[in-house]
């Protein structure tokens, strides 16, 4: 079912910039800059028809009023709650630590520099319906906003069949300290949190994952609000040795190939009898998986196994492929953390499978995919904090400064710059 590669076939298959994926198409764009405008001319109006037609809600009262947001808590099991709360803990305990202060740079009797640290004012969370609908994304997009002190934290997401909303993310919402919670999906509601309508307050940056639309939509808004990421396709890459445990090799694959159709699981390995094993263990645990049809097409279509010289071998593949995640499961695994240059994610021993770290461990699970991991971080507390530079320069400050000022103004023919140096100074 997973095909094997050679090294040279797998960099011309999936690292060269030719084959890269694109997260939305033309079509796909175009659909959207139609909607976005739509609403950022008509507002409301056009917001209910759009829900309607996509997400089959008529009614106009989007936000999830206290009532039901109580109510909720009700229809969630204590075993799921208690798990959440806990991961709530973890996560919230890792961020914590991701938290700087606002800093002096430089003070003197002359010159004071710094950084100041504040955060967002208000943040948008977009949480997707259909398959991918996580309250653990809820947790992880939500407690760095919080740790942050951004002070309106809004999510969307769209009904599910009805007029509601999953209760376990309406409680994950209030574990999280996610302020107000409106019914609303796709670009439409993209559209909304970003230019804001009579029902809908705008906000000054929007994360979360979401279809291609969604997506689509983030690329579009980009500008006028900060966004977190473009994500595509959720990956990982396992890199193991001939002391690593095929039963959990395949069972981590399949992790990652039940989430999406386009999710890509990736096995470098110095073992040719780990892949044989891996292979026969694919085959009987995805036949007894519930997503299998899922995951067997991820795999076929997007997976890939290849025997690699050495373990240094694979850390290059990996490097330049950039994964989101990244599984270490060779002997002394810890050892090789430092050969690790562009991931999302690390996964470090036998015993740390991708899974404790989506749900519960501590650090975030909105990572950077397809590539992206060469150029940007994972979602963390910094996306929702600003750092604001200032200055203070006394008057003696500024003369000795003066000349090296009026030289390189004069250089790029600023005349204005050097000449608000001097006018200072000539007394
Ligand atoms: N592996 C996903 C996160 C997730 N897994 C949520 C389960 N639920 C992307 O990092
Ligand atoms: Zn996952």
């Amino acid at each position: 079912m997973i095909p094997t590669y050679t090294v040279r076939q797998f960099k011309d298959t999936f690292i060269s910039t030719k084959t890269k994926k694109q997260p939305f198409d033309d079509k796909v764009l175009q659909t959207v800059k139609n909607i976005m405008e739509d609403i950022r001319t008509r507002g409301d109006e056009a917001l209910q028809e759009y829900t309607e037609k996509f997400d089959g809600y008529s009614g106009d009262k989007w936000e999830v009023t206290k009532e039901e947001r109580k109510a909720a808590w009700k229809e969630v099991s204590p075993e799921v709650i208690e798990s959440l709360e806990r991961a709530a803990a973890n996560i919230k305990s890792f961020h914590s630590k991701q938290l700087q202060q606002s800093r002096i740079m430089e003070m003197t009797d002359d010159i004071i520099s710094g950084q100041l640290y504040r955060p967002i004012e208000r943040a948008g969370i977009y949480v997707p319906g259909g398959k991918a609908s996580y309250p653990s994304t809820v947790l992880m997009n939500a407690i760095p906003a919080n740790l942050a002190g951004v002070q309106e934290i809004i999510m969307v997401t769209p009904v599910r069949g009805g007029d509601s909303i999953p209760p376990v993310l309406s409680v994950a919402a209030d574990i999280a300290g996610v302020n107000k919670i409106y019914k609303l999906g796709g670009s439409q509601a993209v559209a909304a949190l970003a230019y804001g309508t009579d029902k809908i307050p705008s906000v000054d940056k929007i994360v979360g994952p979401g279809n291609a639309y969604v997506a689509a939509a983030k690329s579009l808004v980009f500008g006028d609000v900060g966004i977190d990421m473009i994500a595509g396709p959720s990956e990982v890459a396992i890199i193991a040795d001939e002391t690593a445990n095929s039963t959990f090799i395949a069972a981590d694959l399949i992790a990652q190939a039940e989430h999406d159709e386009r999710a890509r699981s990736f096995l470098f390995t110095t073992s040719k009898e780990l892949i044989d094993e891996t292979l026969v263990e694919l085959e009987k645990q995805c036949s007894e998986l519930p997503r299998k049809d899922i995951a067997e097409v991820s795999l076929t279509n997007e997976g890939a196994i290849v025997l690699v010289d050495s373990v240094e071998e694979a850390f290059a593949l990996v490097n330049a492929l950039a994964p989101e995640h990244l599984e270490i499961q060779v002997e002394n695994a810890l050892q090789h953390l430092s050969k690790v240059k562009n991931a999302g994610s690390v996964f470090i021993g036998h015993y740390t499978p991708e899974a404790v770290g989506d749900y519960f461990a501590g650090p975030n699970h909105v990572l950077p995919t397809v590539g992206t991991a060469r150029f940007s971080s994972g979602l963390s507390v910094d996306d929702f904090v600003k750092k604001t530079t200032y200055l203070y320069y006394s008057e003696k400050a500024l003369r000795n400064a003066a000349p090296y000022v009026e030289t390189l103004a004069t250089k790029e023919e600023l005349d204005g710059h050097a000449r608000a140096v001097k006018v200072r100074l000539e007394l």
